[in-house]
């Protein structure tokens, strides 16, 4: 049995084309990088890699992390600039023992060191943009009537390959106009993503910092542990953070969407906004996009 999950529709091709690898008994992490790639390198993704939105100094920063479920290793990147894929530095890291976690020009550095590719992400796409929104947060000012931080998302992956391994990935260029050095939640192992190959995995988009108050992956992935389906898992987590966010924060919280896969290669959801769409594919079923919603 193999099986694999993605947040959003974007996760499709790459999935698609982890699928024939997973079938020939790829390992589940060669398996997540095929397809994180695959994301990351598509151009018109406004929010993962080459296009990816820019920070406030039009400057695209990147995030990625990655984990694998036998030995619990973990590797990401935090606010990287320049390198065409973050996903691949990131799983890297994974194999050192020490400095698993490398932000800005220390991330940089590895990556020159280990020969990965260098490249301008910022697209002629994402510059346009970057002027309109300069444009309506100008006119915007004083209505103050521009919601901020709109329009992003993460592609997160869960894979369960033949072997009975779990690995977990996610990669983002986080909030369009963040502020620079600003990392979110994707790299962060147990808010963005987490695996335990004797339980599953789980991966997370949405707000990064409302993400990481409840440490969601982590707590889904105890969740099953703990005996829960990994959809009970994943309602469970998003609605309880969900509930606590908007009791602080006067009835508003930040948008929270996951997905999980655990031991047995099947799937959980949740959402906290309308129209998540996701992608699960396995051995007995070819990649199909899927849309979940809040739940009423
Ligand atoms: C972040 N969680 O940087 C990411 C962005 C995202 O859907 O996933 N948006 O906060």
């Amino acid at each position: 049995m193999w099986a694999i999950i993605g947040t959003w529709r974007m996760a499709l091709e790459g999935i698609t084309k982890a699928c024939a690898e997973l079938a020939e008994g790829e390992d589940a992490g060669e398996a997540i990088e095929t397809a994180i790639k695959e994301t990351e390198d598509y151009p018109y993704f406004k929010s993962v890699g080459y296009g990816g939105l820019p920070n406030e100094n039009m400057e695209v920063e990147l995030d990625s992390g990655f984990m694998d479920g036998n030995d619990l290793t973990v590797g990401a990147v935090g606010a990287l600039r320049d390198y065409a894929n973050p996903i691949a530095i990131a799983r890297r890291l994974s194999f050192e023992k020490y400095n698993n976690v490398l932000v800005g020009a220390g991330a940089e550095a590895y990556a020159h060191k280990f020969g990965f590719e260098r490249k301008n992400m910022l697209t002629q796409r994402a510059k346009i943009h970057y002027y309109n929104r300069l444009k309506k947060e100008n006119l915007a000012q004083q209505a103050s009537v521009l919601k901020p931080y709109i329009g992003h998302d993460t592609v997160g992956m869960a894979c369960l390959d033949k072997q009975a391994k779990i690995c977990v990935g996610t990669s983002t260029s986080g909030l369009f106009m963040k502020r620079a050095g600003r990392v979110g939640d994707s790299p962060l192992v147990g808010s963005g993503f987490y695996a335990d190959s004797r339980v599953g995995a789980a991966t997370a988009t949405g707000l990064g910092e409302d993400i990481m108050k409840g440490l969601v992956s982590y707590e889904i992935v105890r969740q099953m542990e703990a005996g829960l389906t990994p959809q009970a898992a994943c309602e469970l987590v998003v609605n309880r953070l969900d509930k606590r966010l908007r009791e602080i924060n006067h009835g508003t919280a930040g948008d929270i969407s996951v997905v999980a896969l655990n031991k047995h290669g099947e799937y959980g959801v949740a959402t906290n906004i309308n129209n998540f769409s996701f992608v699960y594919a396995s051995s007995k079923q070819a990649a199909t996009v899927y849309v979940c919603k809040v739940e009423e």
